[in-house]
């Protein structure tokens, strides 16, 4: 299609030839993230930034604006006929839409919490399923594996609006066109390298990693006299969606492993509502995703909140950390 074309004609347009595409659901999420990207716009002025004083079923402190996104998703999707329920980082359980709708919405309403009130890129992440039977939908209905996914994408509020999503048939990315109020098709089909030269990694944890991924990042820091003969560059956003955009655009390897500073967690991002839904847009985009030894969408999900080791991005390198998991 071409470039400009709007959001909501493009996935009409799909839905037509594809009836398994949740467009209506997912205009309505597009059209939540655009009431989000107003807030995160007025920042102080809407007087939203700064801690709300609670926190969340992860014990993480709550953000005024990770409460107010929570909130527009509610109310924007629960309105939304196809949708059954949701599920949110920001709430311990399930919140029921329509017993009759087929799909079931996960999300993380703002991603990169700490970058909100130092003017950072942050995100909306976002993970489509459909609910297996008729009738009111349970927390048990949202278990299901990284490849049923029907749909997943994010938003980032950066210093553009843009919009990526896929549904198994490549990934899309949209920008949005404060003129008009609508996202604005920019780039169809993207793929990402299969090698790079950038990793992103919280380097301060480094001596709490495991031995892979010490090997790996002390190979990219031995720059062009060491094993792998280059120089790699290093970023690091601490908004996964800005991290996960950087690499949709340029190449690049993220990785959040498992590391010693609380050995019971498998990691510190959510498998649901953040690591499938960036493992389905990166593997559609030609990259690979697992948490060190296996593919991420395959993990059997057990609960809502689980958490998991990632290392996503460019294949060859993934592929690489994998095989230093292996023990190869
Ligand atoms: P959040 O969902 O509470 O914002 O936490 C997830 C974020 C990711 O976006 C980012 O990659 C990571 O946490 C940054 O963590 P750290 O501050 O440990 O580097
Ligand atoms: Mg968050």
């Amino acid at each position: 299609m071409s470039q400009g074309t709007t959001f909501t004609k493009y996935i009409s347009d799909c839905a037509k030839s594809n009836p398994e595409v949740p467009a209506s659901l997912l205009i309505s999420v597009a059209n939540a993230c655009k009431l989000i990207a107003k807030q995160v716009e007025q920042g102080a002025l809407a007087g939203i930034i700064g801690s709300a004083g609670s926190g969340n079923v992860q014990g993480e402190t709550q953000q005024k604006l990770d409460i107010i996104s929570n909130d527009i998703l509610l109310e924007a999707c629960g309105k939304d006929m196809t949708l059954a329920a949701m599920a949110s980082e920001e709430m311990e359980t399930i919140f029921p839409a329509n017993d009759a709708g087929q799909f079931l919405l996960l999300f993380d309403p703002l991603d990169g919490s700490s970058n909100i009130d130092v003017n950072v890129s942050i995100g909306t992440i976002f993970s489509i399923l459909k609910k297996q039977h008729q009738g009111p939908a349970s927390e048990k209905d949202f278990l299901q594996s990284g490849n049923a996914q029907v749909a997943a994408g994010y938003v980032v509020y950066g210093p553009q609006t843009t919009l990526v999503y896929t549904t198994g048939q490549g990934v899309q990315m949209f920008t949005l066109d404060h003129e008009t109020g609508e996202f604005l098709l920019i780039k169809e089909n993207i793929q990402i390298s299969a090698d790079t030269k950038e990793f992103a990694i919280n380097m301060s944890n480094m001596r709490h990693w495991d031995e892979p991924v010490k090997r790996y990042v002390d190979e990219c820091l031995a720059g062009v006299e060491g094993t792998r003969q280059k120089d790699f560059n290093m970023r690091w956003i601490a908004s996964m969606v800005a991290d996960v955009h950087r690499i949709l655009c340029r190449g690049g390897v993220f990785m959040y492993p498992w590391d010693k500073r609380d050995p019971k967690k498998p990691g510190k991002l959510r498998l649901m509502y953040e690591a499938n839904p960036m493992s389905f847009l990166i593997e559609q985009a030609g990259g690979a995703s697992v948490n060190g030894k296996e593919r991420i969408m395959s993990l059997p999900s057990e609960q809502l909140h689980q958490r998991v080791s990632v290392v996503l991005g460019s294949k060859n390198e993934v592929d690489l950390i994998q095989k230093y998991h292996l023990g190869k």
